[in-house]
């Protein structure tokens, strides 16, 4: 049987690979595990039947036999270890994996998410502009500070990893604000990551779900 994922039945980005599924898809898709997607509506989220795996009423999930995820970072944690490919063999090696996983979740999408909420929703407050350089400042603090980490490597620590596949995805949730191409080896570390088969048949099948609700 293969595992089922939650995606949204009609992103508000329609598919452009920015939603949280996308990681969990691209996840998959390197280590060649096949999947199932349950599509769900923003109404159907919030339903005691989704709160069930999911106790904030949001996607994704991930359902495998017995066991039932949410949270993205746990999910790819998840796939990462029952699988070949994105953790390193060697015990410290996989150990800063995980902990790139947990830079990219808790130290650098905050701030990028902060600028996509501020941007929705406080647009026509006074005070938006001088919030926005404030956030900026924020965002390039943390951008600097891994662009010095990576310098010339192509990912963060050795092979590719969750660590990487995990901060990838985190920058490209930055694609709005062109932040990322004020880091030029950043830039081509994302250009890299979304360059990868895995990735394309990721977003390719993300993209699918749009296209096909349009048709
Ligand atoms: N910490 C959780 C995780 O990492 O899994 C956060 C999950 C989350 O925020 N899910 C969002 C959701 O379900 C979708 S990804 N939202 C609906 C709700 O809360 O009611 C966030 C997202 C949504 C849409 C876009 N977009 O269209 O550009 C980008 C990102």
């Amino acid at each position: 049987m293969s595992p089922t994922i939650t995606a949204f039945k009609e992103s508000p980005d329609e598919g452009q690979g920015l939603a949280r599924d996308m990681r969990v898809r691209w996840a998959l898709e390197e280590v060649g595990q096949a999947y199932d997607v349950r599509l769900v509506t923003f109404t159907e989220m919030k339903e005691p039947a989704h709160r069930a795996v999911h106790p904030f009423g949001q996607i994704p999930t991930y359902e495998d036999g017995d066991l039932a995820l949410f949270e993205s970072g746990s999910i790819v944690f998840h796939i990462a270890e029952g699988h070949a490919g994105l953790f390193p063999r060697d015990a410290n090696a996989r150990a800063r994996a995980i902990t790139w996983m947990f830079a990219a979740l808790s130290t650098i999408e905050p701030p990028i998410v902060e600028h996509e909420s501020a941007s929705l929703v406080e647009r026509d407050q006074s005070w938006f502009a001088q919030r926005m350089v404030i956030i900026e400042g924020r965002i390039r603090d943390r951008l600097g500070d891994l662009s010095r980490r990576l310098g010339a490597a192509d990912w963060l620590d050795g092979e590719f990893s969750a660590g990487d596949l995990m901060m990838i995805s985190v920058l490209l949730r930055a694609s709005g604000t062109n932040l990322v191409e004020e880091y030029p080896n950043l830039a081509a570390y994302v250009a890299r990551g979304v360059a990868r088969p895995a990735y394309k048949r990721a977003f390719a099948a993300q993209l699918a779900v749009f296209t096909d609700s349009v048709r």
